[in-house]
């Protein structure tokens, strides 16, 4: 039996919303999340990395008040590369990166409930994850970013492809440099929907920057 959002997963990774309080810029993260999910992110990842990330019970509170804020508006919580995190806040989920804990092993000791999403660059990744026990796959970076420090080089819309016709039907959003702009030939080139940190969590207006993407996810879908 699969948790209470993975039957709508596909549906839940439209517009992906990942922040930690470094992405936030003066803004407070609560207050942050909050906008974006009356904008319309479909799920969000508590991501606390790189230079200045909080550590230790600052960490913990931060990540405690968004997933409360994601349990009231019924939006799935995921944590990045953090088993024990996850588990004490009961998230909906964890994502990995290549470099992080193994994917099987993190299966095991989440359970077949909680959604488990994992980064890759190409399609042998992809199948690996996808054997490993995955539930959908972040593929990127896409596009040139500045916000991973140690991002590899982008893959461009090619990844996405490629994992598509090698027959790997899982759930895919796209990583990395998505913005308004480019959001559609994501979605066009096979993903379900887009990953996003700085162009909602630097956005001047971070309600209306999640609900143009929104729209533009929505209409690539159907045209
Ligand atoms: N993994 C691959 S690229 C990336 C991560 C976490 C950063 C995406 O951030 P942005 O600001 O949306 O390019
Ligand atoms: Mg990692």
């Amino acid at each position: 039996m699969k948790g209470d959002y993975n039957g709508r997963l596909r549906a839940h990774l439209q517009v992906y919303f990942i922040m930690g309080s470094n992405n936030c810029l003066s803004a407070d993260p609560v207050q942050m999340l909050a906008d974006a999910i009356a904008g319309g992110v479909t799920l969000f990842q508590y991501r606390e990395k790189g230079t200045g990330a909080l550590t230790g019970s600052l960490r913990l509170e931060l990540a405690s008040e968004l997933r409360k804020l994601c349990l009231k508006h019924a939006i799935p919580f995921i944590i990045n590369d953090d088993l024990e995190l996850a588990l004490e806040l009961n998230a909906d989920g964890i994502h990995l990166g290549q470099d992080d804990l193994a994917v099987a092993i993190v299966r095991q000791r989440m359970g077949p409930d909680r959604i488990l999403g994992v980064s890759v660059h190409n399609s042998e990744e992809a199948r690996q994850a996808m054997e490993q026990g995955a539930d959908y796959l972040g593929v990127g970076p896409i596009f040139p970013t500045l916000t991973k420090e140690d991002a590899k080089e982008a893959t461009g819309l090619l990844a996405i492809q490629d994992i598509r016709r090698c027959g790997i039907k899982l759930p895919i959003v796209g990583i990395g440099g998505i913005t308004t702009d480019n959001a559609a030939a994501v979605i066009r080139a096979g993903a379900d929907g887009v990953s996003i940190i700085t162009a909602i969590s630097h956005a001047n207006d971070p309600y209306r920057a999640a609900a143009e993407l929104g729209r533009i996810v929505l209409s690539a879908k159907i045209g």
